[in-house]
């Protein structure tokens, strides 16, 4: 980190910014006409969620978004990113029926955040769709696309004069994998080897749509910029004798085409699957002997085009992995086969918080660069990082406040040594929230909150301060 005086690490205008998403924070699963989501069906069944915890209050942050505001200020944020929860705009999912307490909700918040200078940066889908869609087929159907692209409208014609970044879809590799192949997240389908990938086929056609809907009828006047956010660790080959293995560092390709390549060549390489990604599904599908045709859906000609959609690279990073071949010689269809790939952990890595978190900053850079050299050199926003808490809870959480400031470095190193356009960076989360099928155990916010008291109070973190401190060297340095 440099000391006062020297050279700023980051970009004048660089987003400074924390996350969260509506079903996370909100609360008020039923009030004021909001339409029931697949999150809230899937709490409500039993054995789904740690401790039976659901998000029907959560941080009540339909009725308290004003103490949300006062950490935001408090951290001294460029950019705050929400998502919109779908169901409480239009509650039944389609245009037919707006829920004008939904649109006043979120125009409070945004005129609030730009009151206080605060750039609202809008996810417009983060994993909760609305119950009445699922109904009628979910992300497998196509006409769930056609839906979200009508939604997508009515959020930039409603709200478009004051958001200029837009997130259509957040981590469809996490909807589609968590939610239709492993069953771990909403809708709750184990449909192994299949539905995941015609889910993530149709979020992408959504996300497109949505796209050239923003490019065609608002960009001119409201001149904002709309990307899709895309989850990714970096996976590398384990070095073995000072060099990979062929055999590993072909499985680290590979893992790393099934995770962001399924989603970022198409928008940003080709405007299609990643070849690898292909050959390895359907060689898999034959020896099997599976006769339903290619399991990775293709694009139609008659469709707008996917390739180019996005005005900017949104990237969501937590953690690291060594990559490993082998892992698809069993008999069964499912992801994990179709990869013939495995993840391991470094032994020299800390695990933080949740099972899945090391604690690795130099992965952000290294995929950082990666982006850089495989994309086209995109602008990117970090649009999410971050690091939990579980069991004994810690106010003067010394060994969150150090992550973020070593990943913050490693940020500038990309840019400053390596040439990443980085944009902005996005702290997931501002607050403790609930976190998905880990419920509220898992704590990944700057600002402590009480959900045992009745008034959900809010209290900053050392690790809150300590991002404050860091925003306001940089802001500072660029005045
Ligand atoms: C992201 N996993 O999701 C989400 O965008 C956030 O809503 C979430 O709170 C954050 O990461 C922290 O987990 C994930 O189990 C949820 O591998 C689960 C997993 C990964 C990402």
């Amino acid at each position: 980190m440099p000391t006062s005086g020297e050279k700023n690490m980051f970009p004048r205008d660089f987003a400074w910014g924390a996350g969260t998403a509506a079903y996370q924070i909100e609360g008020g699963w039923q009030a004021d006409g909001k339409g029931p989501s697949i999150w809230d069906t899937f709490c409500h069944e039993k054995g789904r969620v740690f401790g039976e915890h659901n998000g029907d209050e959560a941080c009540n942050s339909y009725e308290l978004w004003e103490k949300d505001l006062e950490c935001i200020q408090q951290l001294g944020l460029t950019h705050y990113r929400l998502s919109f929860s779908w169901a409480r705009l239009l509650p039944d999912g389609t245009t037919q029926h707006v829920n004008q307490k939904g649109v006043q909700y979120y125009n409070k918040v945004i005129d609030d955040l730009l009151a206080c200078d605060v750039s609202p940066m809008v996810t417009l889908y983060h994993f909760d769709l609305p119950q009445a869609l699922q109904d009628g087929g979910g992300w497998k159907s196509a006409s769930t696309a056609t839906l979200f692209d009508a939604y997508a409208k009515f959020c930039f014609r409603t709200f478009g004069d004051r958001v200029k970044l837009w997130v259509t879809v957040n981590e469809p590799y996490v909807c589609a994998k968590l939610g239709h192949e492993d069953g771990l997240h909403a809708p709750g389908l184990k449909e192994p080897g299949v539905a995941a990938y015609l889910v993530g086929h149709n979020m992408l056609r959504a996300h497109a749509m949505a796209w050239h809907s923003y490019n065609s009828c608002f960009r001119a006047k409201q001149k904002g910029a709309v990307s899709l956010a895309l989850n990714s660790d970096w996976l590398e080959a384990p070095e073995a004798g000072g060099g990979a293995e062929d055999d590993d560092a072909d499985a680290a390709e590979r893992q790393l085409a099934f995770t962001l390549g399924w989603f970022a060549w198409p928008v940003f390489v080709t405007g299609d699957y990643p070849d690898v990604m292909r050959s390895a599904i359907d060689a898999r599908s034959e020896r099997l002997g599976w006769r339903g045709g290619s399991r990775l859906p293709r694009f139609e000609e008659d469709e707008p085009p996917v390739l180019g959609t996005a005005d900017f690279f949104a990237l969501n990073y937590y953690t690291s992995r060594k990559v490993v071949a082998g892992g698809g010689r069993g008999g069964t269809l499912c992801m994990k086969n179709d990869r013939d790939a495995r993840d391991v952990l470094d032994p020299s890595w800390p695990i933080c918080g949740v099972s899945w978190l090391a604690v690795v900053p130099c992965g952000l850079r290294k995929l950082l660069k990666y982006i850089k050299d495989t994309f086209n050199n995109p602008a990117v926003y970090i649009t999410e990082n971050g690091f939990s808490q579980v069991g004994q809870l810690q106010i003067e959480d010394v060994q969150r406040s150090e992550f973020y400031k070593d990943t913050i470095s490693e940020v500038a190193k990309a840019i400053q040594e390596d040439g990443v356009d980085v944009r902005g960076y996005f702290a997931w989360s501002l607050l403790d929230n609930f976190e998905w099928a880990d419920g509220f155990s898992v704590r990944f916010g700057l600002f402590h909150v009480d959900f045992a008291d009745a008034r959900l109070s809010r209290t900053i973190y050392r690790s809150g301060r300590e991002y404050a401190k860091i925003i306001s060297k940089f802001r500072c340095q660029s005045k």
